[in-house]
C-alpha cells in the first residue's frame, strides 16, 4: 500500500465523533417497522396503552416515512437500519421509499404519493437543493412535519430539523488525506456525482479550498459522473489518458469512488491514490485491495436514529434541534479491523 505508513498516523486522528451526536437499483423500496416487529413479535403500544414518555420515547403512533435519495444505495440502507430502530423503540411505524436513481424526477413522483398519504412526519434526502423546495413545501403546507436527512435545501428553514455530515469539513479530510498519500505533488482530480446536490457540492467545495494550501498540487478541477460507477470509470481512464501526471482522486460519494477505483483498476495504473467518501461493502473490498488508500464514513445510521427522534420530538411539541452535524471516521487497510471502524461500516440490510 503506497504511503500507508507515512498517513497512518494521521489518518488515525481524525477519527471524528459530532458532538452533538452520537445499491440494488430496486424502484420504490418499502418496508415497515411494525412489519419487522412482527416478525420479532415484539410489540407496538396500542392506542389504550400510549406511551408515557417525552422525545427519548413516546411515538405513539406516529407514522413516518423515510424518502431515500436513492434505492439500494448502501448509505440510505444503514440510514434506514438507524431509523428503524428508533422508530421501533419509540412505537412509531416507519415506511422507507426510494427511487431508482438518485434525481428528483424519480423522487417527486414518490414524494407526492407518500403525500397523498398523509404520514404524520417524512424524513426526506432532497436529491437537489432547488427541484425538492417547492414540492417539500407542499408537504409541510399539507401538515406533514419535515425532518432533512443527509442533503439539505436552498431553504432548510421549512423543516423543524436537519441532520447531516458537515460535508464541507469531510472535503477538506478527504483533501489532507490524498495531498498526503501524494506526497504534496502531481495533478489531483475530484469525480463528483451531479451539481445541484448539497452534500457533494460541499465535499467539493472542502476538497478545493483544502487542497489549495497544497502549492505542488495541481487540482485538474471536477467532472460529474451522475451517480454511476461506469462513469466514473471512464472519467478516471480519460483524465489517466490525458493528464500523465495524475497523482491523487477523490470520489466524492459511494458510486463515484467505487466507479473510479474500477476505472484505475482496468487501466492498470500505478501511482495514483484514491480517497473515497463513505464505506460501501465493495469500497471496503476495494481498500483491502490496496486499491482504495482511504475511506471517509459518515454516519448514516445515526443520521436516520436522529432524524426519527426530532420528527417524534416536534410531533409531541417538544424542544427539536433544529441542525444536527454528525461526524467521520477516516478508514485505512491500517486501522480497519479495529473495533470501531468495523461498527461504521455501511450495511447491505439491517
Ligand atoms: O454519500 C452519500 C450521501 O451522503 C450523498 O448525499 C449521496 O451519496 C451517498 O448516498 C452515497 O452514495
Amino acid at each position: 500500500m503506497r504511503g500507508t505508513t507515512r498517513i497512518a498516523a494521521l489518518l488515525a486522528l481524525t477519527l471524528l465523533v459530532a458532538a452533538c451526536a452520537g445499491g440494488s437499483g430496486d424502484t420504490a423500496a418499502s418496508e415497515t417497522a411494525a412489519e419487522t416487529e412482527e416478525e420479532t413479535g415484539s410489540e407496538e403500544p396500542s392506542e389504550e396503552e400510549p406511551s408515557e414518555e417525552g422525545s427519548a420515547a413516546g411515538g405513539g403512533d406516529y407514522s413516518i416515512t423515510l424518502i431515500q435519495g436513492v434505492a439500494g444505495d448502501n448509505f440510505y440502507i444503514s440510514m434506514e437500519c438507524g431509523a428503524q430502530a428508533a422508530a421501533e423503540e419509540l412505537g412509531a411505524t416507519l415506511d422507507v421509499q426510494g427511487g431508482d436513481e438518485f434525481s428528483p424526477t424519480a423522487q417527486l413522483p414518490i414524494l407526492e404519493a407518500v403525500i397523498a398519504e398523509g404520514p404524520d412526519a417524512i424524513l426526506i434526502a432532497p436529491t437537489d437543493t432547488q427541484a425538492l423546495q417547492a414540492p417539500i413545501q407542499a408537504a409541510v403546507d399539507a401538515g406533514i412535519t419535515v425532518v432533512l436527512v443527509d442533503t439539505t435545501l436552498e431553504d432548510p428553514s421549512i423543516a423543524v430539523s436537519a441532520i447531516a455530515s458537515d460535508n464541507v469539513e469531510g472535503g477538506r479530510l478527504a483533501a489532507e488525506a490524498l495531498a498526503e498519500l501524494m506526497g504534496e505533488e502531481g495533478a489531483a482530480l475530484v469525480v463528483n456525482v451531479n451539481p445541484g446536490i448539497s452534500t457533494t457540492d460541499q465535499r467539493e467545495q472542502g476538497f478545493a479550498e483544502a487542497i489549495s494550501g497544497f502549492p505542488d498540487i495541481n487540482y485538474l478541477g471536477q467532472e460529474f459522473s451522475n451517480n454511476e460507477p461506469s462513469r466514473a470509470a471512464e472519467i478516471v481512464s480519460a483524465t489517466l489518458a490525458a493528464e500523465p501526471e495524475l497523482r491523487g482522486i477523490f470520489g466524492t460519494n459511494l458510486f463515484s469512488a467505487e466507479g473510479a477505483a474500477t476505472g484505475l483498476r482496468q487501466a492498470g495504473a500505478e501511482g495514483v491514490s484514491i480517497v473515497g467518501f463513505d464505506a460501501g461493502p465493495e469500497q471496503v473490498a476495494q481498500l483491502e485491495e490496496g486499491l482504495v488508500q482511504a475511506l471517509i464514513a459518515q454516519q448514516p445510521n445515526e443520521i436516520g436514529r436522529q432524524g426519527v427522534e426530532q420528527a417524534i420530538a416536534a410531533l409531541n411539541g417538544e424542544d427539536v434541534e433544529a441542525e444536527i452535524s454528525t461526524g467521520y471516521s477516516t478508514i485505512t487497510a491500517d486501522n480497519l479491523e479495529d473495533p470501531e471502524i468495523q461498527e461504521a461500516l455501511y450495511v447491505a440490510e439491517c
